[in-house]
């Protein structure tokens, strides 16, 4: 009997889903689950009449497969993914293959990537983004691990994937744990893009005294723009619904986000590589801050604060508040970049920023116009130092600049919180200042600390120490390395 070319293991939405667009694609595809009553409830179901095979023992599942076996986890991140290598590993041949589909911390991947290389096996953590439409009609996919492995995936990979002008939104990103790094980043970035679509939407609502739908229809018209994206269109489809009461149904739901934890990974890492990546952190301080309710709603009773007035142009505050969208959002996407690049040297994973564009330009949640112009500039410019000194963005950003100025200032001085849009421009205005405090702050590590500091009128890596109160000795800390 054939073999199947592929099996997938986990039956949850992103599994049943992916697994029925492998089938669509052409390819036969076995199917397992620790709760088995999912298979046979599949199999009976959207997998019927199918080329999918139903397999209710990992013994049983492996051994449908064809030779390198393909085997992809789509199960919850963490001891389940770890769990299942660990119980899988013993049944396998040399040259088979483990893909874990999941958001998988990429330290993990990394860790998982030798393990079962050293059992002479291939692995592939790869990052699959567009939720459960994603998954059946063609997600972002980004893959990484063993580099053996890709010409055996890649004609099914490439072929399920979203299409953007006939290109595949997916491609070899790199080694060991690089596919679901650049999957934290594009979670990342996806916290940034939702957390300033939010705070348009706090200005409009609460400073402006729009309804949903007149911002509906501005998120709508913004979506015809540079803007152009799916968070933009689907925001303006969610203000726009009225529930069964004639009430948009926004207006019904609790104030408290919830997450997942990439955003916190994406946080951790920009600190540990020092990647200034100030957006992305405030959109994860705001959904935790969003979740204490019951303090926000007590200190807003305790303490007194005048309500937002806004008396200027209202069709002309709409429009500063579409450019502050914008430019804030090439802040976040330069900054998101400069993580790559740093983790890219860090781990040595040689990352194709063009090709990483590519991948996110569709199929997953971040897609948009815009990543399209990302991807020619770093094709026009691969060594680009950073995404704001390209001449689209770079002209954006000054063309935006006073609009975003109007934004953040009026949002301080009416008390609406904008730390998206307020952090954005203050890193642009540090990223812009060739002549910031920071002499004053070395000055004081010296004073207190003898840490050194170096001169203007000396060469780099030459470091001073003054003893600032005639009293210190002069023994100093080491230089910094
Ligand atoms: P879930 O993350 O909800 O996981 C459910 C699956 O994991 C079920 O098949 C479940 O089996 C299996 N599982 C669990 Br839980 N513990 C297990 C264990 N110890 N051993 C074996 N199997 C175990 O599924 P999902 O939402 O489809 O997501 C799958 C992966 O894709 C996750 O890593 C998720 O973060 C990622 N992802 C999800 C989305 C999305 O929109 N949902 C988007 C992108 C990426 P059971 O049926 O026996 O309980």
């Amino acid at each position: 009997m054939k073999k199947n070319d592929i099996g997938v293991i986990g039956l949850a939405v992103m599994g049943e889903n992916l697994i029925l667009n492998i089938e669509s694609k052409g390819f036969s595809v076995s199917i397992y689950n620790r709760t088995a009553q999912k298979v046979s409830q599949l199999l009976e179901t959207r997998a019927r009449g199918k080329n999918i095979q139903g397999a209710y023992s990992l013994e049983e599942f492996v051994d449908q497969l064809e030779r390198p076996r393909k085997v992809m986890l789509l199960v919850k991140a963490g001891d389940a993914v770890e769990d299942l290598i660990n119980q899988i590993i013993p049944l396998l041949e040399p040259g088979d293959i483990i893909i874990d589909g999941g958001n998988s911390n990429y330290l993990d991947t990394i860790r998982r990537t030798e393990l079962v290389e050293s059992k002479g096996l291939l692995y592939i953590g790869t990052g699959v983004s567009g939720g459960e439409e994603g998954a059946l009609r063609g997600p972002s996919i980004m893959p990484g691990g063993s580099k053996q492995a890709w010409p055996h995936v890649k004609p099914i990979f490439q072929a399920i994937a979203a299409k953007v002008d006939g290109s595949p939104c997916c491609d070899w990103v790199g080694d060991n744990g690089s596919g679901h790094y650049v999957k934290m980043i594009h979670n990342g970035i996806e916290y940034g893009d939702i957390q300033l679509i939010c705070e348009a939407y706090h200005l409009m609502r609460d400073l402006l005294d729009m309804d949903s739908g007149e911002i509906a229809s501005k998120f709508a018209y913004w979506n015809q723009t540079d803007l152009s994206s799916f968070l933009i269109e689907i925001t303006a489809d969610i203000l726009n619904y009225k529930n069964e009461n004639g009430i948009y149904e926004v207006d019904c739901i609790l104030d408290r986000a919830g997450h997942k934890g990439t955003g916190i990974w994406t946080g951790v890492t920009a600190l540990e590589l020092g990647v200034p990546l100030t957006l992305i952190c405030e959109s994860v301080f705001s959904r935790i801050l969003s979740s204490m309710k019951d303090d926000r709603v007590n200190a807003s009773k305790v303490i007194t604060k005048a309500a937002p007035v806004f008396n200027g142009d209202k069709n002309a505050f709409i429009d500063d508040i579409g450019k502050a969208l914008l430019a804030s959002k090439i802040v976040s996407y330069a900054q998101g970049f400069e993580l790559l690049k740093a983790a890219s040297a860090s781990y040595g994973w040689e990352l194709d920023y063009g090709s990483i564009a590519l991948m996110w330009r569709g199929g997953c949640i971040i897609r948009s116009v815009f990543l399209g112009t990302i991807k020619e500039a770093f094709e026009r410019d691969p060594g680009l130092k950073n995404l704001m000194l390209a001449l689209y963005f770079r002209q954006k950003l000054e063309q935006s600049l006073p609009s975003w100025r109007r934004v953040a200032s009026t949002a301080i001085l009416n008390g609406i919180p904008a730390p998206a849009f307020c952090s954005a421009l203050a890193y642009f205005d540090g990223y812009t200042c060739a002549n910031l405090p920071a002499n004053l702050l070395q000055a004081m590590r010296d004073y207190f600390g003898a840490h050194l500091y170096e001169r203007i009128d000396a060469p780099r890596g030459q470091f001073f120490h003054t003893n600032w109160t005639g009293k210190g000795g002069t023994t100093t800390a080491a230089p910094p390395s």
